[in-house]
């Protein structure tokens, strides 16, 4: 068999692969006001807020940007970060003038007119398509919460779900920050106590159960800080070992952990105004190992902990390493995330979601990530190859849809 020219094959593949996009906080036009989308969202993206609050003008103070309202804000952002003094060439940056190059406007613009412009020509749906057929996903995983009162209201009356969409029951606002969830979980029709008692982890167990199933949410999902710990006393640790792990192998359904987030270290930045921190991950060796049957789908926030990460995945198969997550969505780190994670994993992991908020950043997520991860993967093919292994085009399509088709869990 001839040697493949594996940048090709792998670029076809790619190409060919309708990809799966497994945690995003992305929203269907039924949804109403949670579907964001077009240049006023996508520009006043937090990412790109935090960015501007580094370099406004003199005379706007980062508490009064902040607090703008969302058109004015954009405007401020573009003539700051776009048409300011220095090049827009920070990822988020980058990733605005991928969308607006894809999708046929001028990056270079004065405003956001031309943008703007063609936006109104759209209505949700027909944007969802457009977006959708350009940026060659095919299924988005969304983020939901069926405790905030915008979304709840969506679930309890009911609406055609998208089917390119996939629910995920979330749960910061149900178990964090114990007893907070428990006037809104009381007021959901669970008899939730302000102790964590039996009852309180039962009706719990019973929330995630009816709202996974009322959902058809494909995973649970849950953002820890750096110093989650299990076992504990601490209240979440305590909800996660006595209902969602019990419930995640109950319902046979993946538990999701996205764990290193210290909230709002700067609040005056609001989305924006979120850090990171190291967990220690000798606590997932004790869940994994407590847990056997329950696939946990785990992206952690600290670059200095991935291949950590990596080689406790070696010694639990239910732990699956997903994303370059956040503050990682940079090509410098999903490079090296991706080297590390195929030498130790093989294809037995998953190796990026866009995390997308605004439906127009699926139109650079992916092109950027790809644009990183497939050399990487034809530099491991050659790898392959030179060693000895012949090999085909399908082997590559195969691999392929593992790894950008949802993995073994959530094709
Ligand atoms: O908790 C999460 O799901 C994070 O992804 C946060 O939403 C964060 O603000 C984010 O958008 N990161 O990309
Ligand atoms: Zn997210």
């Amino acid at each position: 068999m001839a040697t493949l020219n594996t940048t090709e094959a792998v670029q076809k593949a790619v190409q060919a692969q309708s990809i799966v996009d497994i945690h995003t906080h992305l929203y269907p036009a039924a949804m109403g006001p949670l579907f964001l989308g077009g240049p006023d969202e996508l520009v006043t993206y937090h990412y790109l807020k935090a960015e501007t609050s580094r370099q406004l003008p003199s005379d706007i103070t980062v508490e009064a940007f902040n607090n703008m309202p969302t058109d004015k804000q954009a405007d401020v952002i573009w003539s700051t970060l776009f048409v300011g003094d220095s090049s827009p060439i920070s990822e988020a940056q980058v990733g605005v003038v991928t969308v607006m190059s894809t999708l046929g406007l001028n990056p270079r613009s004065d405003s956001l007119y031309e943008f703007r412009t063609l936006y109104k020509d759209h209505t949700p749906e027909s944007y969802t398509d457009l977006v959708f057929e350009k940026s060659g996903v095919g299924t988005v995983y969304m983020t939901n919460d069926p405790l905030e009162d915008v979304e709840g209201g969506y679930w309890n009356d009911g609406f055609d779900l998208d089917p390119r969409f996939r629910a995920v029951l979330r749960l910061d606002s149900a178990l964090m920050n114990w007893p907070a969830p428990v006037e809104k979980l009381k007021a959901a029709g669970y008899d939730v106590e302000t102790s964590l008692s039996h009852q309180t982890f039962s009706e719990i167990r019973r929330y995630l159960s009816d709202w996974v199933k009322k959902m058809d949410a494909r995973y649970m999902a849950i953002s820890l800080p750096p110093d989650f710990t299990y076992p504990s006393e601490e209240s979440t640790s305590t909800l996660m070992k006595e209902c969602v792990y019990p419930t995640a192998d109950e319902l046979d359904i993946p538990s999701a952990m996205m764990v290193g987030v210290t909230r709002q270290v700067n609040p005056v930045l609001k989305d924006g105004g979120d850090s990171l921190g190291s967990w220690d991950i000798t606590n997932l060796e004790r869940i994994a190992r407590d847990w056997p049957n329950v696939t946990f789908l785990t992206t952690i926030l600290s670059r200095e902990d991935q291949h950590e990460l990596c080689v406790t995945a070696r010694k639990f198969p239910n732990v699956l390493p997903f994303g370059c997550w956040w503050f990682l969505n940079n090509p410098s780190v999903i490079q090296e995330m991706t080297q590390e994670r195929l030498e130790l994993l093989g294809t037995s992991f998953i190796p990026q979601h866009s995390d997308a908020r605004i439906l127009d950043q699926l139109l650079y997520k992916w092109t950027h990530s790809i644009r990183t991860i497939a050399p990487v993967l034809a530099q491991k093919y050659d790898d392959l190859q030179n060693a000895g292994w012949p090999l085909s085009e399908s082997d590559i399509a195969r691999d392929i849809g593992r790894f950008f088709g949802g993995g073994r869990v959530l094709a």
